[in-house]
């Protein structure tokens, strides 16, 4: 085979493509959000592929169940490891990085959804009931990740939370290349207010420095305005 021309390896390194599977009870709780706007675009541009799993079809017994009573008594159901492991067996391959999104996991960050985006085959396990038998998160599981500290009736919306965020980052999905790493969080900053038309509205006029045209100005209030609201709202960042 030829070699490729520089800008040929361009747009191959362009088309690094991420499968997602996405293991649940709920597999059309994804289909809403996964079909509008950019999540869908990036998968007809074949930059991601998401398969939804059901792992109920991977139950063994008569009645496809996939949770029993606790060990230890207790309230609540625990997710049975014969169904999630048919599942994992069924999607995993030597490339594989399996998520659980648990509150008990580390918080997701911009920087990891950063890392995340750049592996080949992301497969996350939503938890249902009071969560899935230890010994397959311990045999399993290479990461667990919360989306945030409170509880959710189960993973498929931390699972969705998950996906958009590491998709933002995937070379392509978003028009401007650099986008992604130009919003919010990247500089450790919240987000400067914007405007749109019209100049005046109900009264109140947009800031008049952003129509001046003096982009360093402009540049230099956006950073304040930023500032001020970083320091009022979030001072740990
Ligand atoms: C695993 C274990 C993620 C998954 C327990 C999931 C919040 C987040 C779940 C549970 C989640 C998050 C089941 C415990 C319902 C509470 C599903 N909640 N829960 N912050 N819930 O990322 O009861």
């Amino acid at each position: 085979m030829r070699r490729l021309l520089p800008s040929e390896k361009q747009k191959e390194k362009q088309k690094l493509r991420v499968l997602i599977d996405i293991l649940s009870l709920f597999p059309r709780y994804f289909i809403g959000p996964f079909n509008e706007s950019i999540i869908k675009r990036a998968q007809e541009k074949g930059l991601v592929t998401i398969r939804l799993i059901n792992i109920r079809d991977f139950a063994d017994n008569r009645h496809h169940r996939v949770d029993d009573r606790p060990y230890g008594g207790g309230p609540g159901m625990v997710m049975m490891p014969q169904p999630v492991k048919a599942a994992l067996r069924d999607v995993k391959g030597s490339q594989s990085h399996v998520i659980y999104l648990t509150p008990q996991g580390r918080t997701l960050t911009a920087e990891k959804s950063r890392q995340l985006s750049r592996e080949t085959h992301l497969v996350l396990l939503c938890g249902h009931y009071e969560g899935i038998d230890q010994r397959i998160l311990d045999r399993e599981v290479d990461e667990e990740i919360s989306i945030g500290d409170y509880v959710l009736t189960n993973g498929c919306l931390a699972a969705i939370v998950l996906v958009d965020s590491v998709i933002r980052f995937v070379p392509g999905v978003l028009g401007h290349p650099l986008a992604a790493e130009e919003d919010s969080f990247e500089k450790g900053l919240l987000d400067c207010p914007h405007y749109t038309h019209p100049e005046v509205f109900e009264g109140e006029r947009v800031p008049p420095i952003l129509l001046s045209g003096n982009h360093q100005e402009i540049a230099k209030w956006r950073q304040e305005r930023a500032l001020k609201k970083t320091k009022d709202i979030r001072p740990d960042l």
